[in-house]
């Protein structure tokens, strides 16, 4: 057994023995209740995963603060998460009722249910004209989003991070990043017979037809599973529309990869249900954070305080960005400059649906992943669009895309003491620049297939939605808030390790590169900052 494997299965043990047992506290070490550790990351998303890892590799004792629970534990019928369709209390982040992508299907709101709340697995964060959609839990993100692990065009890697080594990320950090998320692809072949992928050969019909290219999109679900998924030899998941509030079976979410190899170092400890909500810096350097922790239910348990020589922010776009502008503005790390809180976007998202003709079903079977692109990023308004299903058990006539756009916008962070929140500003027509893109595209492929948009799934009567994201991207913009390896500007010992670097848009899918700048991260402040001390 490889190091890395023996890693992973100790850690794996670690997870699944702590959520049986009810524990907020993950460690393969009996003494992992110091409230004083060498190195403190906050978050468990791609970022975070990445940096526990290569700290508890290298032997830095390290504690990772989670405010979502954790999610190692099926019940007895087998399942851990609800599936789309039944939502329980397990979907939701503290919410009475369920708040999913599509409001309406034929302008009525039957994809929506009242719910207790409860500490669930997707939250939708709400800033008036933007919401934006984010995992709640021990592998962030990872636990709810559609595992397609793409890895942007290098031309536009190079343009929005052109200070970042191209050369370095494209022949070391994207294909390990690769690797140790557990990427695979799907076999054609099958591709071209499966039934759960019928709705993706419509869409494909279609915008080939318009002379629109077509890429098959590499996924961190596990293909060979949904095979067997399909040929009924295991129990469903993507095949039972589960996807963003959870998958039981297939995913390889960071729990499976990163996490369970870095718990199994030995020197990582998770501790859950835990939120960081202010960071200060004691004269000594030492950082110190105010923890509160709750119960599944919301009760608050107290509020206590950690301490870090080194600590690494990985709380993703939202969360990490609204740390450092709260101890901004609260004068708590009054060096912090302007460039926190700058620089956020969409990544260009925009959602849309057509309308099928009667003779052009896709079926009752939809796969929750996707697993094909239309790539028309060569034009001049680029857009990428994956091909989104509808898994809602019976037949729709309708195609979904989630389009990413170029869309030049960005938001600014705001502290209101009022609410004790970072507030994003964010106008409705920043939306425009990628409906105007999309539009180009799917206005083309309307009409060479004499087709129409939907315009009954957004809860009015709009066709296009980019009032909410699922790509979050800046706020701690690299080489602007921090230096060129997320080192916060004006404070030592502070790093930014998640989605907040990246200046709002990557083009494609963002985790593979979240994951991958990263690695490229945490190697340089290993080498240089971390054994130094
Ligand atoms: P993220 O994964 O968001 O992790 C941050 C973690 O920090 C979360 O677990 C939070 O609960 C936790 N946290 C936040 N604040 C605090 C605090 N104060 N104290 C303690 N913990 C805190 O960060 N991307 C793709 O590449 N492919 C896809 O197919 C895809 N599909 C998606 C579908 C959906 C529905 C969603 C919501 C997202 C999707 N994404 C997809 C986006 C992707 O999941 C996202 O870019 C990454 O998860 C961001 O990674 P970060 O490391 O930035």
């Amino acid at each position: 057994m490889s190091e890395l494997s023996r890693r992973r299965f100790l850690g794996m043990s670690a997870l699944s023995s702590a959520a049986a047992l009810g524990l907020t506290t993950v460690s393969t070490r009996p003494a992992a209740a110091a409230d004083h550790s060498p190195a403190v990351i906050i978050g468990t998303g791609y970022g975070a995963a990445v940096t526990a890892l290569r700290l508890g590799a290298a032997g830095v004792p390290t504690v990772m603060l989670e405010m979502g629970k954790l999610w190692n534990d099926p019940a007895e019928d087998g399942t851990t998460f609800s599936d789309m369709l039944s939502p329980d209390r397990r979907s939701t982040w503290f919410k009475d009722r369920t708040e999913a992508p599509l409001a309406s299907f034929l302008w009525l709101d039957v994809a929506n249910h009242d719910i207790d709340p409860y500490a669930g697995v997707l939250d939708r964060v709400s800033f008036g004209d933007m919401s934006v959609y984010v995992g709640r839990g021990v592998g962030g993100g990872s636990l709810v989003n559609g595992a397609m692990a793409v890895i942007p065009k290098r031309s536009y890697f190079e343009e929005i991070l052109p200070r970042v080594d191209a050369d370095e990320m494209y022949g070391q950090y994207f294909p390990l990043a690769n690797s140790m998320l557990g990427t695979n692809h799907v076999d054609p072949e099958w591709f071209e017979t499966s039934r759960a992928y019928r709705f993706a050969r419509v869409s494909r019909k279609a915008a080939h037809r318009a002379g629109f290219r077509t890429t098959f999109v590499p996924s961190v679900y596990d293909f060979d599973y949904m095979r067997r998924e399909e040929a009924e030899l295991v129990p469903r998941s993507a095949l039972a529309s589960e996807v963003v509030y959870g998958n039981n079976h297939g995913k390889r979410s960071l729990d499976k990869s990163y996490l369970a190899a870095a718990v199994g170092t030995g020197n990582v400890t998770i501790r859950t249900l835990s939120e960081v909500r202010d960071i200060t810096r004691q004269q000594d350097g030492t950082y110190v954070l105010e923890v509160r922790r709750i119960d599944e239910l919301g009760n608050v348990l107290g509020v206590h305080q950690m301490s870090a020589k080194h600590l690494f922010l990985g709380a993703g776009s939202l969360g990490s960005t609204e740390l450092l502008v709260r101890a901004r503005d609260t004068g708590k790390l009054p060096e912090l400059g302007e460039a926190v809180g700058r620089g956020w976007g969409t990544n260009g998202n925009v959602m849309l649906g057509r309308a099928n003709h009667a003779w052009d079903p896709v079926g009752p079977l939809e796969s929750g992943m996707p697993a094909l692109g239309i790539d028309a990023w060569d034009r001049p308004d680029p857009v990428f669009a994956e091909i989104a299903p509808v898994p809602a058990g019976l037949e729709t006539w309708a195609s979904l895309y989630l389009a990413i756009t170029r869309n030049p916008e960005r938001g600014t962070f705001r502290y209101d003491p009022g609410a004790d929140r970072a507030v994003l500003q964010w106008d409705v027509d920043q939306g425009q620049p990628s409906i105007d893109a999309a539009k180009r595209v799917f206005d083309r492929i309307n009409s060479v297939e004499g087709t129409s948009y939907r315009y009954d799934l957004f809860g009015d009567t709009r066709a296009f939605e980019t009032r909410f994201t699922y790509h979050p991207l800046g706020g701690l913009v690299l080489g602007e808030a921090t230096d060129l390896y997320g080192r916060v500007a004006g404070y030592d010992n502070l790093y930014v390790t998640d989605g907040s670097l990246i200046p709002g848009s990557t083009g494609v899918n963002p985790f593979v590169t979240i994951t991958a700048l990263a690695e490229r991260n945490i190697a340089r402040i290993l080498a240089e900052d971390v054994r130094r001390t």
